[in-house]
């Protein structure tokens, strides 16, 4: 039998895991080829460039709004949760059947709806002003934020694992979808940028934690973070440490 090999190219922001990261796990998770294009130079057709020139482009048919974007083939597919959508069935990281996938997908647009909350604590105002232009209202925000809304996700989450009568700590099933790599990631990014009051939230929410461990010990996830091709967190991203905020 003949083996097709299927390149993917990323295109995702350098310098941030941003929401490229959750796109990454997936395709680093099932060891697919792929290319983070705007890491290559300019030279090599790569950079910002790389993604300018399909957010501006006017021969571009089907425009993504912002990256993370996906080529595959002719495709051009974007929104993080589509894109995993996508991967899901030909990297064999969600159901097969069709209310599998819409279930995983339903906890994707969920994790998506977590870390624009995430986003919003350190620019509650305004995405295109700094930080330091809004530091009282993020911080009236990440109060609310860490007292109501981390434990109605975190919450809903566990109860979905409880939920899950399939061995084993994943979301869906008894076998590791693309959702588990997300919602592993979201768990990392609040211990980055919330230690304090997660822990304090992740006390009563063992499935989580087992979760979490288990996604990040996964042989190819171990892999990429070995690698040195892993971003570390830092406070460009979505997920930002400022001690001020946390609880
Ligand atoms: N809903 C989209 C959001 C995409 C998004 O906000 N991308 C960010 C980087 S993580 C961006 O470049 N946004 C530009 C903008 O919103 O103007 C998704 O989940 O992919």
């Amino acid at each position: 039998m003949q083996r097709i090999i299927v390149t993917y190219t990323l295109y995702y922001w350098p310098g941030i895991q941003g929401r490229g990261e959750y796109v990454r796990l997936a395709l680093e998770e099932a060891g697919a080829d792929y290319v983070d294009i705007a890491l290559l130079s300019a030279k090599s057709g790569g950079g910002v460039a790389a993604i300018e020139r399909y957010l501006d482009g006017k021969d571009v048919a089907r425009p993504p709004f912002a990256p993370p974007f996906l080529k595959a083939g002719r495709q051009l597919i974007g929104q993080t949760a589509n894109i995993l959508l996508f991967l899901g069935g030909r990297l064999h990281l969600a159901p097969r059947d069709a209310a599998g996938a819409l279930w995983t997908h339903q906890l994707q647009l969920t994790i998506a709806d977590f870390v624009v909350e995430i986003h919003d604590t350190h620019h509650p105002i305004g995405s295109g002003l700094y930080y330091a232009q809004q530091k009282a209202a993020a911080k009236r925000r990440s109060k609310d934020f860490l007292a109501h809304r981390v434990p109605k996700f975190l919450g809903y989450f566990e109860r979905v694992l409880q939920r899950n009568t399939a061995r084993g700590p994943w979301l869906v099933g008894a076998t590791l979808t693309y959702a588990d790599l997300s919602m592993a990631q979201v768990i990392a990014g609040m211990r980055y940028a919330f230690p304090l009051a997660t822990r304090k939230a992740l006390r009563g929410r063992p499935r989580l934690r087992a979760l979490h461990d288990a996604a990040f010990a996964r042989p190819r996830i171990v892999r990429y973070f070995e690698s040195g091709r892993r971003v570390a967190f830092n406070n460009d991203g979505i997920f930002r440490h400022y001690p001020e905020l946390d609880a």
